[in-house]
């Protein structure tokens, strides 16, 4: 393993949480009591209760520290990576980078995304079941290993998966899903949550083009009527192809947060 500059390697198996507890929740988040027969039974809701008080949190947290927040999705392998990759080195220095990579095993993507020169937290989920997204309540503890006084933007590669992810708001301002040409027109429509929840597209691999029997009308076709009007930039992380526009539109999103900042702090 690279020696690792500025970056912090974050292990959530050796705290030592069971798989999808919320440490820092009080025990009755998410809870609701029935009495029944004379006796009290507690159930839990919705699990999704308690992750969502905990994105909450997070999402305080960071617009005191006026930090702009990026989730990034995708099934394994459709380039998270790379196209992280590429995205620092044009945001970099003028914008103050950190990111949080989580995946089941390894260290593999934190090594490479550290060369940037950006702080990196990755956090490993094998041991506590080998959970398959970052719940909110990870996040938090991931952001321990960060000085979030020198972050503009906080990037989050979540786990590689089209589904789980999808489902937990870990206090992001905004998604985007990487789908890559190589995995197939008809993605969006067998998972639509995920297409329907974020606010860009990236597709990716457009280099390979030539090469496939893939039409990308067929999935911008789908992308349009699961949710219309969602931005999708067409991108290649080998060759670059596309980053101008993608990397503008991020920093759009990353100024329109700042106005917005400022005008709530001037009222
Ligand atoms: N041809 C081509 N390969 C790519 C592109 N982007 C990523 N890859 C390759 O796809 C593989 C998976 O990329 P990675 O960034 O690790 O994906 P992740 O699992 O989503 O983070 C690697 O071998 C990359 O080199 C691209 O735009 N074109
Ligand atoms: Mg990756």
């Amino acid at each position: 393993m690279l020696t690792l500059n500025k970056t912090l390697l974050y292990r959530h198996h050796q705290e030592g949480h069971p798989p999808h507890s919320h440490p820092h929740l009080p025990p009755s988040a998410g809870m609701e009591t029935h009495q029944s027969g004379g006796r009290e039974i507690k159930v839990v809701r919705r699990v999704l209760d308690a992750n969502d008080i905990m994105a909450a949190k997070n999402r305080e947290l960071f617009a005191s520290k006026g930090i702009f927040v990026l989730n990034m999705m995708s099934s394994p392998g459709s380039g998270k990576t790379t196209i992280l990759q590429k995205t620092l080195a044009q945001l970099m220095p003028e914008l103050r980078c950190a990111v949080i990579v989580g995946d089941i095993c390894t260290t593999q993507d934190a090594d490479r995304l550290a060369l940037s020169g950006a702080p990196v937290v990755q956090i490993n989920t094998d041991q506590f079941g080998g959970d398959c997204h970052l719940a909110a309540h990870v996040i938090e503890r991931a952001l321990g290993g960060l000085d979030l006084d020198v972050v503009d933007l906080l990037i989050v590669e979540n786990i590689g998966n089209l589904v789980c992810p999808a489902e937990f708001d870990i206090g992001e301002d905004k998604r985007v899903v990487v789908l890559s040409v190589t995995e197939g027109e008809d993605k969006p429509a067998k998972y639509p949550l995920m297409f329907r929840q974020c606010d860009a597209m990236l597709l990716n691999k457009i280099d390979l083009l030539p090469y496939l029997e893939y039409d990308p009308a067929i999935t911008l076709n789908s992308v349009a009527q699961i949710h219309p009007g969602m931005p999708v930039f067409r991108l290649s992380a080998k060759t670059g192809q596309g980053f101008e526009a993608w990397v503008q539109w991020l920093k759009d999103q990353i100024a329109a947060k700042r106005r917005d900042g400022e005008r709530g702090r001037s009222k």
